[in-house]
């Protein structure tokens, strides 16, 4: 019985992770949570009375807390899930971009060294390393070329990993994550904002008074997956017998209108009746003459990354892994499950 630390684990990817974990091993699960005034427990909820689920006070971000955490709990694996992942808010954030993603991942690497050499450390990379694309897909050759101050963060995180890994011998990685949802994504996220307000107008529609969705660009691309299956990715990778670093992606990429589109239509606007209508900031998607998602310019970004494509095929061939869901199940999914609980 090994024990594990894993790190944000009140948001989805860390939640999940425990799911997985608690369901599939015998392992010990120790949840660092940085202590704030209102518990943000929801995620996490049903694990509480878990005797192989222990919560303790972690915050990243301060050192002396890190280096005792390590010292006293020895952890065999070490999952870092916190992390500031809005990339539209690291522009105005980038101070604490980077110590969150960065400097955090410094004072954890060499926490591990000093107290813990031979713990496993997985720190979660991101396909907005790759940022303004050279060409399509992306695998783990592609250069990094980051296009926010979030994918910076990451970016230069990723380098301490290596370095730290080459220089002490660690098992530290960091796969890269390409977009990853479900129904515990943050609802800013614009998979989870659509579902959302698919459900919230799908309820108001009927009252012909309903405020329409609000993006901003519809024609960027991402690789989206079920984030459900990237935490057994990340598990298979902590598990080799080398530490090397894979891409997760479902090799597939979709616009954020073919999200909305498909959105819209497993609640019952089918995709035949409605269009889409005028252009840039005047585009709206309508339905039987209804306004369903208009364009609001305060979500464009200073610097977007049109296009993410992944290619998986390293991870599919050496860690056996693979995506269990396609985009439709995992739009579908979310639409359920937000038209279920609002
Ligand atoms: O944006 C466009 C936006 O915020 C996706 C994080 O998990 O994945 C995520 O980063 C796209 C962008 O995710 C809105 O401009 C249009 O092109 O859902 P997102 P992201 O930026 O791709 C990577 C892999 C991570 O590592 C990150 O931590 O959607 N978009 N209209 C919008 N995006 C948002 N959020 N809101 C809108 O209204």
């Amino acid at each position: 019985m090994k024990k594990i630390l894993i790190t944000g684990v009140t948001g989805q990817d860390g939640s999940f992770m425990a799911d997985f974990l608690l369901g599939n091993t015998e392992h010990t699960i120790i949840a660092g949570v940085r202590r704030l005034s209102v518990k943000n427990h929801g995620n996490i909820q049903h694990l509480l009375d878990n005797p192989r689920f222990r919560l303790i006070d972690f915050d990243v971000s301060d050192q002396a807390n890190v280096e005792q955490v390590i010292s006293e709990e020895n952890p065999d694996y070490f999952i870092n899930f916190a992390a500031n992942s809005f990339v539209g808010n690291s522009w105005t954030q980038p101070v604490s971009h980077m110590t969150t993603n960065c400097l955090a991942v410094l004072y954890q690497l060499e926490a591990i060294r000093k107290y813990s050499p031979d713990c496993r450390y997985y720190n979660a990379g991101s396909s907005e390393e790759f940022g303004d694309v050279l060409h399509s897909p992306q695998s783990e050759l592609h250069p990094l070329r980051p296009r926010s101050p979030y994918g910076v963060s990451k970016a230069s995180a990723r380098h301490m990993v290596k370095v730290w890994r080459d220089s002490y011998q660690l098992f530290a990685i960091q796969g890269w994550l390409f977009n990853h949802e479900g129904t515990r994504r943050g609802e800013e996220f614009v998979t989870r904002k659509i579902t959302k307000n698919v459900a919230r107008i799908k309820n108001e529609y009927v009252l012909n008074n309903f405020k329409p969705l609000e993006l901003g660009n519809v024609d960027a691309k991402r690789d989206w997956s079920d984030a459900e299956d990237f935490v057994e990715g990340v598990w298979l990778m902590l598990n080799q017998e080398e530490p090397k670093e894979y891409v997760l992606s479902s090799n597939e990429t979709h616009s954020i209108r073919e999200f909305i589109e498909e959105a819209f239509n497993f609640a019952g606007f089918a995709v035949e009746k409605c269009e889409w209508v005028g252009k840039g900031v005047d585009e709206k998607y309508i339905h039987e003459g209804k306004v369903l998602v208009q364009i609001n310019p305060d979500f464009y970004r200073p610097a977007e990354v049109d296009l993410l494509w992944g290619d998986s095929s390293e991870a599919r061939r050496d860690l056996g892994w693979k995506p269990k869901s396609s985009f439709l199940d995992l739009v579908k999914k979310m639409v359920d499950h937000d038209l279920a609980y609002g």
